[in-house]
């Protein structure tokens, strides 16, 4: 068995993408557990939160929490700073995202698709907008968050970025991000590191 193990659901995007793309940017070898809808409801009453990703460490049990698994993977593997107030602000971009994801995700549960439109035109005229005004003033010189080196960080606000500019959301302007030239940087700089590159090749 490898050194980690990922839980999560079959599916190349959110939370379980972002730890599995933190392990590979770490050069870590992982396995790569993926559950159908199944799998998942019968494992769901082992999980600390019912939730999934979950991460297991040889001889750590089952890790829960993405970005507090997202810290770890940084700590062990120099992905996540040192310097505590530098942290903060690695800390208040990922936590950011998480808030992105808990603004946008309950309109993919409207089942009234007028609703559903009306919640992400507010969102694309405020909230998002909003968002990316205070990543761009967070993200620093750049081209990552920490400079020169891509961390755990990185890689959410890439996630973030994919989700929005996939065009996936109806009624959420893909360029909505265009604006944030920083946020842009990152997710560039991360899309084209070379062990990304080579996870979505493998992934076909
Ligand atoms: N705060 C948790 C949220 C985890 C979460 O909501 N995961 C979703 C998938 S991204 C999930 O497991 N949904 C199915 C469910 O809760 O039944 C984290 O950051 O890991």
């Amino acid at each position: 068995m490898a050194e980690y193990r990922v839980t999560y659901f079959d599916l190349a995007g959110s939370r379980g993408e972002e730890v599995r793309l933190a392990l590979c940017v770490a050069g870590q070898a992982f396995d790569d557990n993926r559950l159908d809808r199944a799998a998942f409801q019968a494992l769901k009453p082992e999980l600390p939160f019912g939730s999934v990703p979950v991460l297991e460490v040889a001889g750590h049990g089952l890790l829960c929490q993405t970005n507090a698994i997202l810290r770890l993977i940084g700590r062990r593997h120099d992905l996540y700073p040192e310097e505590p107030f530098e942290a903060v602000r690695h800390d208040a971009l990922m936590d950011a995202v998480e808030e992105l994801r808990h603004k946008i995700s309950p309109t993919m549960r409207m089942a009234d698709p007028a609703a559903r439109a009306d919640a992400r035109r507010q969102l694309a005229a405020g909230y998002i907008p909003h968002w990316g005004r205070g990543v761009e003033h967070l993200i620093g010189p750049g081209p990552f968050v920490g400079g020169e080196r891509p961390g755990v960080a990185d890689i959410k606000l890439y996630m973030a970025d994919r989700w929005i500019s996939s065009g996936a959301l109806d009624d959420l302007p893909k360029d909505l991000f265009d604006p944030c030239p920083k946020l842009k940087a990152v997710a560039r700089g991360i899309a084209s590191h070379p062990a990304v590159q080579s996870w979505y090749a493998k992934a076909g």
